[in-house]
């Protein structure tokens, strides 16, 4: 009952604004992608915007703006952006608006995740998986005078210090940079029972003076491959082969 009115009582802030994750993301068929196209109903299963992160916790849940938001709107807040992708730094409000291939954006505000805004994926666990790799797309959408160092980490379980992958400094031009992590950097995320929580956080103040950026975050994606099961196909093709001599010597 008391889960009941909890629902009923988000319906309101649902309007505008979209709270925490959804369901959990198990991940299978050796791909996962994240466009972040349908963010004007809420944020993607399995993600989370933070703030209050740092270097070994993951923040407080915020509020996402489902509402398309320009990338010059001066707001702090998690929002629904226009991708760079398929518009010019100059694009317009209403083009902003318009365009399908949307990203999952942050403006920091001086009291608004400035340290401690966080982008937060949860993998519930890796059982069976392996060989991952991890690209998205950051982008710069708003190029302003402050500067902000995005981190790259992950956490394997629920305590202790994020593993840092890389960063990302401000570019100070608009535009879709990508990050790619492979092979051995993420080595330590094969066939884990715990949850794996993969960031882009920023750890540190922004540095310079007047306004923050907008930035984004798309074209979220990882693969991986199955862990072969020696234990089971072993034994079945011992069995056949046991089996196959078994009918041999009764045919002699
Ligand atoms: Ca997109
Ligand atoms: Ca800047």
């Amino acid at each position: 009952m008391r889960t009941i009115v909890a629902k009923a009582g988000l319906v309101a802030a649902l309007v505008l604004t979209s709270f925490t994750t959804g369901a959990a993301v198990f991940l299978m068929g050796g791909s996962y992608s994240e466009s972040f196209d349908g963010i004007g109903d809420g944020l993607p299963d399995g993600w989370s915007v933070r703030t209050g992160a740092t270097a070994d916790s993951l923040g407080t849940p915020a509020n996402l703006v489902t509402e398309a938001t320009s990338w010059g709107d001066s707001g702090g807040a998690f929002k629904n952006v226009a991708s760079a992708d398929e518009l010019t730094s100059g694009a317009s409000t209403a083009s902003q608006a318009a365009s399908t291939d949307r990203a999952l954006g942050l403006r920091q505000g001086g009291s608004f995740g400035d340290p401690g805004a966080a982008f937060v994926f949860e993998i519930p666990n890796t059982t069976g998986l392996s060989d991952f790799t991890l690209s998205f797309n950051l982008q710069m959408l708003s190029v302003q005078t402050r500067s902000t160092t995005w981190t790259f980490d992950y956490r394997i379980g629920d305590t202790g210090d994020f593993v840092v992958l890389g960063s990302y400094d401000d570019p100070g031009v608009f535009g879709s940079t990508p990050i790619t992590f492979t092979g051995d950097q993420l080595g330590a995320w094969n066939d884990q029972s715990s949850t794996i929580w993969f960031r882009i956080v920023a750890l540190t103040d922004s540095v310079g003076t007047g306004s923050r950026d907008t930035i984004g975050i798309d074209d979220f994606a990882l693969t991986f491959t199955a862990v072969p099961e020696p234990s089971g196909a072993g034994l079945a093709l011992i069995s056949g082969a046991l089996f196959l001599l078994h009918t041999a010597r009764r045919k002699s």
